[in-house]
Order: C-alpha cells, then structure tokens, then sequence
C-alpha cells in the first residue's frame, strides 16, 4: 500500500469517527494530522491510567476451567470470574445451598440418578466456549449472558444485573452443546445450540458400535424460562451457529456431513456443509404435531430427504468451523477451516431455498481464499471482515462487497491487510462487532499458544490474546495478554449497556428457599436468631454479618447434625463482601451486600470449631470469627 493509500484510508477513518470537524478537515488534507493525533490518543486508551475506567465490558469464556470471565477493555484487565459450570474457592459456587440450587435444577433426572451414586450432586467440570448477551432489535440489551457447555451438554445464563449464573439447564437428547447464539431479532427469545457428538437418538445402550443410526440434534431454548422450546435432528453433525437480523434463520456449520467416527471419516469430503433452520416452519411443524416427543421434548425430523421446509443444506467447502452474520444483516461468513475460503451466504437468498427448492448454493454470493485455517470472522461495521487464520498464524482483514465482486468475476482483491499474530488464533472478536452498532474500535484475536512470549511459566504456557487497533486499514497488535484455560470465545459491550448493581436487592429470588425457612421458623432472615434452631437432628442456624462481627460469637451443636448455616450481609454498602469460612470442614462462601447465603453440611467432627470472615472487610476483620462448639455423639 502507498503512503497515498494510507493517508486516505486514514481520512477516511478519520471522517467515520464522525466528529465534524474531523469530516470537514478530512478534505483539505488537515484531516490526516487530525487523526494522527486521535490515533495516539486511542492508543493511549488501551493503556489506561490507574482509575481510569474502560470503555467496553469484554464477556470471556474460559473453556476448560468452565467459568465466566469479565474484562474491561480496551485494558484487558481481569475484573471478575463468575463461577458456572466450575466450582470456587472463594465464593462456594458448587456448595452454597443457593448455587447447588442452580447447579441441580435444571438437570436430567438420569443425570441426578447417575451423579447420586458417585456421590455427586452436580458435575464438577464444565467446558464453557461461547458466551453470547440477549439481544433486543439486533443489538445487545444487557440483560443476560448466555453461555454453554460442552463437557456435559449444558447451556447457563447469568443474569447481567448482578452478575451470578441463575440457571443451568442440561439439554436432554442431544450430546455435547457447542456453538451457541442467542436470537438477535426482534428480541432473545430464542437461545440456538448445537449438538456436536453424533449418539443414537435414544442413548440407552440398545445401539451401540452402528454409526447409521446416529444423530445430531439441533435445540432451542426458550431464553426466559430456559427451557428447551423445540429440536430437531438432522444430518451430519453440529459445530458452531448463529441467525440473522430478521428473526427468521438460524444456521450451523457442520464438520463432519460424513458422519465419520474416526479423523479419516470426518475429514473425508471435499464439501461438508451448513445446515439452515427456518424458524417459522419449524414453529409451525409443531403446532401441526409433526413431531415425536423424547425426554419431554418436542423433536422434530429435519434430516436431508425428508421433503419438508424445516431445513436446508448448503455445501461448503471444507469442514467449515466458525459462522458469523455481519453487522450489514445480509451477509454471513462461513469459515473454512481445511478450505483457505471464507463462504459468503447472503441472507435474503434463504426465502428461494425454501420457497422454490433453488440450488442450495445460490446463496453462496462470494468464496474469497484468504489464507490457511480460516476459523472465526468479526467485524468493523464499516463493510469488512477479520478472519482468524489458524495454520498462518495472522488475522487478515478483507472487503466483503469486494469478494462478492471478485467472484462474479470483476479483477478485485478483496484482501486489505494481513497482521502477524502469536500464535495460532481461534476466535476472534471487536467491539460490539456481532451487533448492527459494529463500531470497528478494536479487535482482539484469541492465539491458542503463546510459547515465547512471556517468561517461561512450565510446561503448561498461558494463552495470549492480543490487542488489535482496526481503526486503520494497517493492523496493529498494540497488546499481549496472557490467559489461563482457555478462553475461545469473547464479546465486546459498550460499557453504557451494562449496569449492574452494586448491592443485593433484599427483596432477590436467590434466596427464596432460605427466606421460607426463615419464615416457617418464626425467624427474620435480616435479624438471625439467638439459638440454633433444632427440628430433629437438623440444626439451622441463623446468622447476620455487619463488619466487623457475626451476630452469633458461638454456636452449639451436636456430633452427626444436619447443620445449615444461613448468613445475611447487612453491610448495606459498596464493596463490603464477607465471608464464612469453617475451618477443617471444607467450607467457604462469599456474601455480598445484602445478600443471604447458605449451606448445609453435618457436623461428625466433634470439638471446638472456628469459623472466621475470608473477605477482607474491616481493619478488625481478623476479629471477625466465631465458634462452633460440635458436641461428641453421647454427651
Ligand atoms: Cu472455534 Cu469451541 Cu468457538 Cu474454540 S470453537 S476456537
Ligand atoms: Cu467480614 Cu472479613
């Protein structure tokens, strides 16, 4: 590129960044020192000074370690975890009554039959790879996050307002959840999820070693009550989805249309393919009861060759992975992966597939090679595409309507830029980019490995995700940032979208079923109670925190009770969190302002007990401790 090029490209960017002044100045050759200066300043952005705050929420997965993490951004400093499909130290999600709760409800009966005798109320491992916010008309509306898991086939929400997961519901009949989207229009709705392992479609152990009687099954969810609204089974199986801006698609990649078993089988075909589900045939069909119910679900059979409308199969080259709709609302972005092509589908194409049986790829509009290992697309809302490219190790940044234009057969390049990243990118995501307000700030890419990047660390490295400046057409990597397990997948929200709060509301749903206790003991949750409250061999204590004390100094109970400890925060200001942390009994929650928490254990270890506050609260929080006096069986 000239330096000529760069300095339109420069005063174009500097006209798109919309202040006035900038579009006037842009034309009497002004504009470029204007944007010189602006540049500097966004670089200055990503290195916040201290207290200064971030201009975008980043929402992160953390694969494997199956937690929540947020950002902000463009620092890309770590503001928080929220524990979900895990278990954590410091917050007892996975022991708190109220998290156990969230963790259990919405698990399959066989699910709890099969953990029961393992000894096990909940999975203890998750595979959390793509969180997604609801939409309201296309944009997000900082209501909830929705995420999944891939390990034991779950999808969860944590609720934006204060940021805790509040249900989990693992889906029944299909077999590890990964691509996951929440519907974008007109409102979320529907949550999408795509089943990725192939499994007969009753999982009972009558079919076994047959592979031709496998399925893969794609599910709704209803986003509100996050209760499975439909399914439908179909052929080959699933990786990621997403939909469109209409309400009227969803669609998901698929890998392995040959229904392999083993590397070679899966990678077999030339074309594997993408697999469109038309929402309101789809709604219809059930309504007209062409279903079969499985699990309490209503599943419906959209395999190819079945001659009806729920369903098309677009052939793409070759075991296509990551699937994005643009910010235009037209065009989508299947990505290759084995192929060195991005496929272009153009969305107002998908109604002839339907309507008139039309060659499933004429809604291909656009095939550009971009590079080796295309896996994941984003977007600057200003007509272009940021494609990850795994093998090359580089984002590359390239002009959709010029790619369209190309394949119709015009002599243009729609490649802009390539940029070198380290290394091997996944995902990667910019601001607000899956939304129609794709504002083309920054991109971050998300490299699976960072081997030299950062001081040594052992055998097992960090990750490195890196921060990109979009602003101009030459790419800058402008940050390293090393991360744990392993997040794939991120998005960008403008800061004014989410607000939550800072205390608990009294009045919160969280801790229903300790507010009813409470009230069937005579007991106010806001006062706790004097004594332990005995009812057979079960014990209930109740507790308040106001720092520095417990509003009980000791507690007395005897060996081999069934003891719940309720502790209410009534801190009522920001920050003050406490905790209860039992010493040598394997116990530790946080409790926020306001909040109540819970747990239930038995008390077999006799002896003197202390349990203390682990949140640092107080300059007398060491002070902040009690005793559980456990009374030895027969005194
Ligand atoms: Cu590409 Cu699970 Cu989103 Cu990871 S998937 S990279
Ligand atoms: Cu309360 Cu530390």
């Amino acid at each position: 590129m000239s330096e000529q090029d760069n300095k339109l490209n420069i005063t174009r960017r500097g006209m798109l960044g919309a202040t006035a002044t900038g579009a006037v100045l842009a034309g009497t050759g002004l504009g470029s020192t204007l944007m010189t200066a602006k540049q500097a300043s966004a670089a200055a952005n990503a290195n916040l000074q201290p207290g200064e705050l971030d201009e975008y929420y980043g929402f992160w997965s953390s694969g494997q370690t199956g937690e929540l993490r947020i950002l902000g951004f463009p620092s890309m400093r770590e503001l928080m975890r929220v524990p979900v499909f895990n278990r954590c130290s410091a917050t007892g999600w996975g022991q708190t009554n109220e998290s156990l709760k969230i963790m259990t409800d919405g698990l399959l009966p066989e699910t709890k039959e099969f953990l029961a005798k393992r000894g096990m109320k909940t999975y203890d491992n998750g595979d959390l790879h793509h969180p997604h916010m609801s939409f309201t008309d296309g944009t997000y509306d900082g209501r909830y996050l929705f995420m999944n898991d891939k390990a034991n086939t779950r999808v969860a929400r944590v609720r934006c307002d204060v940021m805790k997961c509040d249900k989990i519901t693992e889906i029944p009949n299909a077999k590890a959840i990964h691509g996951l989207r929440p519907q974008k229009f007109p409102r979320t709705g529907y949550v999408f999820a795509n089943g990725e392992d192939e499994t007969p479609l009753v999982n009972d152990g009558t079919v076994l070693d047959d592979p031709s009687q496998y399925v893969n099954i794609f599910t709704a969810l209803d986003g509100d009550t996050m209760e499975v609204a439909w399914q439908v089974i179909v052929s080959g199986n699933l990786d990621n989805t997403d939909c469109d801006y209409q309400g009227k698609y969803a669609y998901s990649t698929s890998y392995n249309s040959e229904m392999g078993m083993n590397l070679a089988e899966m990678t077999e075909n030339e074309l594997d393919h993408v697999v469109v589900f038309n929402i309101a045939e789809i709604e219809a069909g059930i309504e007209a009861g062409d279903y079969q119910e499985l699990k309490g679900v209503k599943v419906l059979d959209g395999r190819k060759g079945q001659n009806k409308k729920y369903t098309r199969y677009i052939p793409i080259p070759n075991s296509p992975h990551g699937i994005n709709t643009a910010p235009d609302g037209k065009h989508v972005c299947i990505n290759g992966k084995l192929s060195p092509t991005v496929s272009i589908m153009d969305v107002t194409k998908l109604d002839a597939l339907f309507e008139s049986d039309a060659d499933p790829r004429s809604c291909i509009v656009g095939e550009p090679q971009l590079g080796l290992g295309p896996l994941h697309t984003a977007y600057d809302g200003q007509g272009n595409a940021f494609t990850t490219l795994f093998l090359d190790s580089q984002i590359v940044k390239w002009n959709i309507e010029d790619a369209i234009k190309a394949y119709a057969g015009e002599d243009v390049d729609p490649i802009i830029s390539k940029v070198d990243v380290h290394y091997q990118p996944g995902h990667n995501s910019t601001t607000m980019g899956e939304t129609k307000e794709a504002d083309g700030k920054w991109l971050i890419s998300m490299n699976k490995f960072s081997k030299d990047r950062f001081l040594n660390t052992g055998p097992l490295k960090p990750e490195n995700e890196q921060l990109i400046d979009i602003s101009t057409n030459e790419m800058k990597v402008v940050h390293d940032g090393p991360t744990f397990a392993e997040p794939h997948d991120s998005i960008m929200v403008r800061a004014d979208i989410v607000n939550p709060v800072n205390v608990w509301d009294r009045a919160d749903v969280t801790w229903e079923d300790a507010r009813k206790q409470a009230e069937a003991d005579g007991i106010d949750l806001e006062e706790g109670a004097e004594e332990p409250i005995r009812d057979g061999n079960k014990v209930r204590v109740y507790m308040t925190s106001q720092a520095p004390t417990f509003s009980l100094e000791k507690f007395t109970v005897k060996q081999g009770d069934e003891v719940t400890i309720y502790v209410t925060n009534l801190d009522d200001v920001d920050d003050v969190t406490h905790g209860f942390c039992l010493g040598n009994y394997g116990i530790a929650f946080e409790v926020a302002p306001m909040a109540t928490a819970s747990i239930t254990f038995t008390a077999d270890r006799p002896g003197v007990h202390w349990f203390y506050c682990q949140w640092f609260c107080h300059a007398l929080h060491m002070e902040m401790r009690g005793r559980m006096l456990v009374e030895p069986q027969g005194a």
